[in-house]
């Protein structure tokens, strides 16, 4: 037996199968146990009993191999079937075989084992499996607050002193308007960290705002019931509603008086070190006034005023001035339409230079179209009714910070059925839009590799990809199903979050903290500076790159593989708000679609 094992192993380590782990689960030569091998890919955090089970093993060039599924508690076997053929991509040499036991309904603790190849980790078949991950995802934006200690009672061990109170920011010479001089002093406290970099900006605040609060208007019950134990917790507003706030607070503060612009960032010159937040010396300035800052704010503030309304016990007057200072972004930005956040140009004039992230973007009608839509569905004012005409995007792209119409369209939709006639044919076309989206994208899903629409080309891989793609695709897959109530949506959103989850070419269930095998070294400089072994739990990293940006050494340049656990690789392994808000949406959605 022990021969025959070893040599199984032989044959997938010369077959140049990566094999990360193998752990040698000899219990006692002669008795049945298999080596555990993580070459068996699933989701790690577990599977529904009622839904879809599928695993992969990846690196086989043969398929077509007998498995079975064990309980790990009696022994008992519960399923045995035979894997797929070998499937493969036209971007990587690697093979891979599929296994369905979709049947296996009962909750319980399992694993696969696959003849020749091995058995695979154990994995739970549960009621509400996705429930505790979307609690943790929105728990980590507590973790990211600036500007107010993070406590033991909320926190437990992550739990760290007030950093960045952000109560004294210098106005870059950029940012000079009437009443602020050059290194001018203004309290712009609060927020969330953006990413693993300390700095606050305002296009992906206004981004992940909106995506949170789009969760919270198409899903009020199941985020009601997100209750994740932040200081705000006692009060009568949901918890993601006043972890959003924290943010929205600080945005308020990043509009000058004057004019009703808004500063595209606060930021340090250069990006901190792996330092804590309460050693960080640099000054922190507020800089130019961008036309997509100004957008995106107005958007997200004019969507959260209709929001609040319903909290004005806890958030008194606040809703009027969400809006108030929304409609002035707008006008302002009608003023500056072309105000692109240019830094390069900024450095050649102003000192001091400034070499943070740049959210750069030199297309605002996507920006234009956004602000019109929330700015529209709050107020019900014409005037935003014609540019939402002017501006309506061809087709539906998925939302990300830098191509923002999406979010224009989810909203549209959610309000499609409003009493609102004269919004109709536009809800409507945005509805068409999205399902011919969702169906093309799914057409042929499930004879792809990772049996998901997401993973099946080279493109599918770049920065931020796990949610700009993945995670975008399975929400729209979800808004897909809430419209047509056709199954393989779900079932498709179901797949990408399986991807994210594990079953995928790196073995990675790619949220810190969850699963067996996820992200020890993520580029985010709270992890990186504290102190402690685990990262900070909850959050997604940005996913396998083979554009490799940042010059860290990568495992591997086959597009799906190109990704690197270590803290230098800030294109693939670095977490942030926006990722981290789509992702968010999409396993709250998910779960609330599967309970
Ligand atoms: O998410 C951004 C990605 O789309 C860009 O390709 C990349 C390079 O410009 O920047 C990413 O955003 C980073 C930001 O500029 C600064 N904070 C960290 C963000 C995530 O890496």
């Amino acid at each position: 037996m022990k021969t025959n094992r070893m040599k199984n192993l032989l044959c997938l380590g010369g077959m140049g199968v990566a094999i990360v782990m193998l752990s040698l689960e000899f219990v006692g030569c002669g008795t049945k146990e298999m080596p555990t091998t993580d070459v068996i890919r699933f989701n790690q955090v577990g599977f529904y009993p009622m839904e879809a089970k599928t695993a992969v093993i990846y690196g086989d060039s043969v398929g077509n191999r007998p498995f079975l599924v064990r309980n790990t508690d009696n022994g008992e076997v519960v399923y045995k079937g035979i894997s797929s053929a070998p499937r493969g991509s036209d971007f990587s040499p690697v093979k891979t075989s599929v296994l369905s036991f979709d049947v296996l309904n009962r909750a319980g603790t399992y694993r696969i084992e696959v003849t020749d190849v091995g058995q695979s980790h154990p994995f739970v078949v549960g009621e509400n499996i996705l429930q505790d991950l979307s609690k943790s995802t929105l728990k980590a934006f507590y973790l990211q607050r600036a500007s107010m200690p993070i406590e033991e009672q909320y926190a437990g061990e992550y739990a760290r002193p007030l950093g960045h109170p952000d109560d004294h920011v210098l106005i870059h010479p950029s940012a000079v308007s009437p009443g602020r001089p050059v290194n001018a002093v203004i309290s712009s406290p609060k927020g969330w960290y953006d990413a693993g970099d300390y700095n606050k900006y305002i296009v992906n605040s206004g981004f992940t705002v909106g995506m949170l609060l789009a969760l919270y208007e198409d899903y009020p019950e199941a985020v009601r019931n997100l209750k994740v134990n932040i200081p705000e917790s006692s009060n009568q507003t949901p918890d993601l509603l006043d972890e959003a706030f924290w943010n929205i607070d600080w945005m308020l503060t990043m509009q000058d008086p004057a004019d009703g612009g808004v500063y595209h960032k606060l930021t340090t010159p250069n990006f901190e070190g792996f330092v804590k937040p309460t050693d960080c010396k640099q000054p922190r300035y507020v800089v130019e006034k961008s036309v997509t800052a100004a957008l995106d704010f107005a958007a997200s503030l004019a969507q959260a005023a209709r929001i609040y309304d319903d909290y004005a016990a806890d958030y008194p007057g606040l809703s009027e001035k969400l809006l108030s200072a929304a409609k002035r972004a707008y006008q302002w930005a009608q003023k500056h339409p072309e105000a692109y956040y240019m830094q390069n140009q900024m450095n050649e004039k102003y000192d001091p230079d400034v070499a943070t992230g740049t959210y750069g973007d030199r297309r605002a009608s996507d920006e234009f179209f956004w602000a019109a839509v929330e700015l529209y569905i709050t107020t019900h004012d014409e005037t935003y009714l014609k540019a939402i005409e002017q501006y309506f995007p061809a087709a539906y792209t998925l939302p990300t910070w830098g191509g923002i119409g999406g979010l224009g369209y989810l909203t549209l939709i959610r309000y499609q059925d409003s009493e609102d006639a004269k919004i109709k044919p536009w809800a409507e076309r945005a509805a068409q839009h999205l399902q011919a989206y969702a169906e093309k994208t799914i057409d042929g899903a499930d004879a792809t590799a990772y049996a998901a629409s997401y993973g099946r080309s080279a493109r599918d891989f770049f920065w931020g990809c796990n949610s700009e793609r993945a995670a975008g695709q399975g929400i729209t897959f979800l808004y897909a199903w809430r419209q047509s109530t056709d199954k393989k949506y779900l079932t498709a959103a179901l797949n990408n979050m399986d991807y994210l989850l594990g079953r995928n070419a790196t073995g990675y269930c790619y949220i810190t903290g969850a699963g067996f095998k996820s992200p020890m070294y993520p580029h985010h400089r709270l992890a990186g500076s504290d102190d402690i072994v685990n990262p900070l739990p909850g959050f997604l990293v940005g996913g396998p790159n083979p554009g490799r940006q940042d010059g860290a050494e990568y495992p591997s340049d086959i597009p799906d593989e190109a990704y690197a656990d270590v803290e230098g690789s800030y294109a693939s392994n670095e977490i942030a708000i926006n990722w981290q808000g789509s992702f968010v949406c999409f396993v709250t959605a998910l779960a609330a679609a599967l309970s």
